[in-house]
């Protein structure tokens, strides 16, 4: 997630938090102006504190993707230019692939100009080691129908297409009032823009409790592209946003529908085996948030209650 003292250029007159647009959203496929489909040409880079990172990996999981494109993991602590992330490795150590040390050489490889944050998910291509996309909201769709030819068999279709004008709604408000949302509660800079924004996030839960009443997932009983969207923010709920962010009106677990389905997705292969709630703890409250200047790392919240029974494999009429 951006740090607050690197976001300034991101915060409107009214201190609400306005995202930066991707630099790099060259979209996958086949034809002139496309990243090419080539299996082991392309090594993906995220942090597991990322939200926006973590769904691309789930997918890529889901899709059985993961002898086709690599992946190279960053660090939860920032280094100590806060500009950057480093490569989880040993000192000394540079990825095996690109022999990088920080996410920077990639995104600088690709442009020796770029002003803006380097930030995760970034896809590599190997033939030249630079960063050619890193188009978080895209880039799940493009491993769903792109790389469809390297999908393992019996991979789920995340993205169906009798169901795709609805997913893509639906995942345009999750990301306003949800993904998004408690970023811009967050960072809000003015009692205001944090007030709309908690609001926007609340009531939203309020929506999809009601929702998850009716279905075991957003879009009856099959997992979709938008379930990924939302686990991505539920998993770092009650960790890191309702102290971090001030999204405290209420915690995940308050929500019996959603903590259910929460914990439903995390006991699904390729969901709770790429969250890393330490990774996630570590960042958020050592790196991110302003209000902890001692580093002090929380030992809560309890979370082997994430693999307790959740009960939403019964019958929904
Ligand atoms: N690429 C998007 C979203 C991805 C994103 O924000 N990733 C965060 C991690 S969750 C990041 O890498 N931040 C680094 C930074 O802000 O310096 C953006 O520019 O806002």
């Amino acid at each position: 997630m951006p740090e607050l003292k690197n976001i300034t250029g991101e915060i409107a007159k009214d201190g609400s938090f306005v995202r930066q647009s991707n630099r790099f959203t060259t979209p996958f496929g086949k034809g002139e102006g496309k990243l090419p489909v080539e299996a082991g040409r392309y090594r993906i880079l995220w942090a597991p504190v990322c939200p926006w990172a973590h769904r691309s990996i789930i997918v890529r999981a889901l899709l059985g993707l993961e002898d086709v494109i690599s992946v190279g993991t960053l660090d939860p602590i920032r280094p100590a230019n806060p500009h950057d992330w480093a490569f989880t490795l040993d000192e000394g150590e540079v990825d095996p692939v690109l022999g990088y040390h920080f996410l920077s050489e990639a995104y600088k490889k690709a442009d020796p100009d770029y002003k803006g944050r380097f930030t995760v998910p970034a896809v590599v291509d190997l033939h030249t080691g630079g960063v050619v996309n890193n188009d978080y909201f895209n880039l799940t769709r493009y491993w769903e129908t792109e790389w469809k030819e390297f999908h393992k068999s019996g991979a789920p279709d995340l993205y169906p297409e009798e169901l795709r004008d609805e997913i893509d709604s639906l995942n345009d408000i999750l990301f306003h009032e949800i993904n998004n949302g408690v970023y811009k509660t967050g960072f809000a800079r003015s009692q205001e823009a944090y007030e709309k924004n908690f609001h926007l996030v609340f009531n939203r839960l309020d929506w999809l409790e009601e929702r998850l009443s009716h279905s075991r997932y957003l879009f009856g009983d099959r997992i979709t592209e938008s379930d990924v969207r939302l686990y991505v923010t539920l998993a770092r709920f009650d960790i890191a946003y309702f102290n971090g962010f001030l999204a405290n009106a209420k915690m995940l677990k308050d929500y019996p529908n959603l903590w259910g389905y929460a914990r439903d997705l995390y006991q699904t292969p390729g969901f709770g085996d790429t969250t890393n709630f330490e990774a996630i703890k570590k960042h958020y409250h050592l790196c991110a948030v302003s209000t902890n200047p001692e580093k002090i790392l929380p030992l809560g919240p309890d979370l082997s209650i994430w693999n307790t029974p959740h009960g939403r494999d019964r019958k929904y009429s």
